[in-house]
């Protein structure tokens, strides 16, 4: 009797010593993001997924969608904030009607440079992520895209020749620019860019040298303008209920990728500059500087928006302003 019992209990010992030495059950995640496969976000995102699958063995698989296919750009933060999905990636500046704050990356001349963007992010990145805390998101990295060029079918020798012209934004700042340069701004989401210069919905853009050969802009438009005008960032985000469920050992392994991916972003992204616009040129486009009457008048639309969006943002923004140029 008492021999059986022994043997009992130590199959069970057995048994639960195999059930907490297995590792703890995979788990998948889904990740929406709004930018097309070949762009250098998103590869660098598919990077940052590999990492985290590899670092924990598989306890953490990070499936991406890109394109808005899982979620469109518009719902993924969303999707995001109420769980719906782990995490996500959307462009900051996207935010700007919740709180100036998010977008403080797309005032025109603000900073306009690597260096610049880096300094910013820097200054204004307590703020954001305080925000975000709000919505239950923490910030995972951010990466900003290539500086912001103008595209069109046709010369754009001054500001007057946007005059008029459809003219497609992504973000409260690209439309109030269209606005100010007489042109007429329509929201176009980059994996319908094609489709919206083909029908003619749009004649002319603001965005980067990569966004451009992504969309193909050569089959549409003939001019791209390097007016360096500013560097939009995109974010990753997690839900924080998500993150806090991982155990101590994936969750240190998801924030050491996603160190990794910042870093590696902000490279991709100056290698893509210089790449994206030699394509351009390579597949016919004519690619110059703006002429002085053009880069003038763009800067005082800079300074008027740099002005409306002191005005909004308020306190927050001044903070903002002086811990970038300090
Ligand atoms: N590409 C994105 C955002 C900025 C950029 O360079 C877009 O055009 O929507």
């Amino acid at each position: 009797m008492r021999k059986t019992l022994t043997l009992a209990r130590a199959a069970t010992l057995a048994a639960a010593t195999a059930l907490f030495a297995a590792p703890a059950a995979a788990e998948t995640w889904d990740m929406p993001t709004p930018y097309p496969d070949g762009n250098f976000h998103t590869e660098n995102i598919k990077q940052f997924a590999a990492e985290v699958a590899e670092a924990t063995g598989g306890e953490l698989e990070i499936t991406v969608h890109p394109a808005g296919s899982l979620f469109k750009h518009p719902e993924i933060k969303n999707a995001v904030r109420s769980g719906q999905v782990p995490a996500g990636e959307f462009l900051l500046s996207r935010l700007s009607n919740e709180n100036p704050v998010f977008g403080v990356d797309s005032v025109p001349f603000l900073a306009n440079s690597y260096a610049a963007a880096e300094k910013l992010w820097m200054a204004s990145k307590p703020q954001i992520d305080e925000l975000l805390a709000e919505q239950n998101l923490m910030p995972l990295f951010s990466v900003p895209w290539p500086p912001q060029g103008i595209y069109a079918s046709q010369p754009i020798e001054a500001i007057e020749d946007m005059q008029g012209l459809k003219f497609r934004t992504y973000n409260a700042a690209t439309e109030r620019l269209a606005q100010l340069a007489g042109a007429v701004p329509t929201q176009v989401e980059v994996p319908d860019i094609a489709q919206a210069f083909a029908t003619g919905r749009v004649e002319a853009m603001i965005t980067s040298a990569t966004t451009g050969v992504n969309s193909k802009a050569w089959d549409f438009l003939s001019h791209y303008y390097d007016t360096q005008a500013w560097l939009p960032k995109n974010i990753v985000v997690v839900n924080v209920d998500a993150f806090e469920a991982l155990s101590h050992e994936v969750k240190a392994a998801v924030m050491e990728a996603a160190e990794n991916a910042q870093d590696r972003g902000w490279e991709m992204s100056k290698t893509a500059t210089t790449e994206a616009t030699q394509t351009l040129a390579d597949n016919g486009i004519t690619v110059s500087d703006p002429s002085e009457a053009l880069a003038a008048s763009l800067r005082e639309i800079g300074e008027t928006m740099a002005a409306e969006w002191s005005d909004e943002a308020g306190a927050a923004g001044t903070a903002i302003l002086e811990a970038y140029r300090n």
